[in-house]
């Protein structure tokens, strides 16, 4: 049985949907990040970067002891090679796929993370207008770059790899169906082929069915002061608060 560490947001997302898709069993156990769930020993002993998701193995290939990871990227190679769906054995093939998996990690994810922070959150922690307008300007510019790059891939190919649906639409999907959102509705008319992939994705029942996975979980009201406490743990995360933030943790177990 696979035990994944999990709470609903793209990143989240991208390892429930490839669950979904491999048909695997799984237990979700919630990590409230905005609480402090992820400075918990027995979390950080699997995911010693204090983020989720991460995921257990109890029966990884050929036995042993569980397999403990974190990172989506590594997660979703692991279990791509685990059940031999969606990442090609061809050594051309499968590096054409890791190749866009990696350009999510290290592009996608953190640039849209970044302008969603200066875009929603930042106006509460700072009010220097010129802090604001430059993140915004820098991370929401990327964002728009990024997209022109999805899209003049997609109007080659029908996935982001080549013909065959893998794991680098699994874990860009999560994000880039966002990004309307995020920047503006109308940006689609911009990158046509990226809305039908987007759309194409959508249909497929195991990217709704993991989506929908802990959709409960975030909805409590909460008051402006588990707001404030939220949003500093979150987003003003330094070695000495983080240590504070373990020390409580560890303390309430
Ligand atoms: N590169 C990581 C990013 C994971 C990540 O940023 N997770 C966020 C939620 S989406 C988190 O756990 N945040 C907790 C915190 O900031 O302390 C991955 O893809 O797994």
């Amino acid at each position: 049985m696979i035990d994944l560490h999990y709470w609903p947001t793209p990143n989240g997302w991208k390892v429930t949907i490839m669950l979904e898709e491999c048909g695997l069993p799984y237990n979700v156990i919630p990590v409230d990040i905005g609480g402090g769930d992820q400075f918990k020993p027995e979390f950080l002993r699997i995911s010693p970067n204090n983020r989720m998701p991460a995921l257990v193995d109890h029966t990884p290939p050929g036995g042993g002891e569980p397999l403990a990871l974190f990172e989506s990227g590594a997660i979703l190679e692991y279990l791509a090679e685990k059940t031999g769906q969606f990442l090609p054995a061809d050594v051309s093939q499968k590096y054409r796929v890791l190749q866009w998996l990696h350009w999510q990690m290290a592009n996608l994810g953190p640039m849209m993370g970044n302008a969603n922070h200066f875009k929603n959150y930042a106006a509460n922690i700072t009010d220097d207008p010129k802090q604001l307008a430059y993140g915004t300007k820098r991370f929401v510019g990327e964002v728009d770059r990024l997209s022109g790059v999805m899209d003049a891939q997609l109007s080659a190919n029908p996935y982001l790899a080549g013909e065959q649906y893998s794991i680098a639409d699994i874990i860009t999907w999560p994000w880039a169906f966002l990004i309307g959102r995020l920047i503006d509705e109308s940006m689609w008319e911009k990158f046509p082929h990226l809305k039908r992939w987007v759309d194409d994705v959508a249909a497929r029942p195991a990217v709704q069915a993991g989506r929908k996975v802990g959709a409960e979980l975030g909805k409590r009201e909460l008051s402006e002061e588990e707001e404030r406490a939220r949003r500093e743990l979150l987003f003003n995360q330094t070695n000495d608060k983080v240590r504070a933030a373990r020390e409580k943790a560890a303390g309430s177990t």
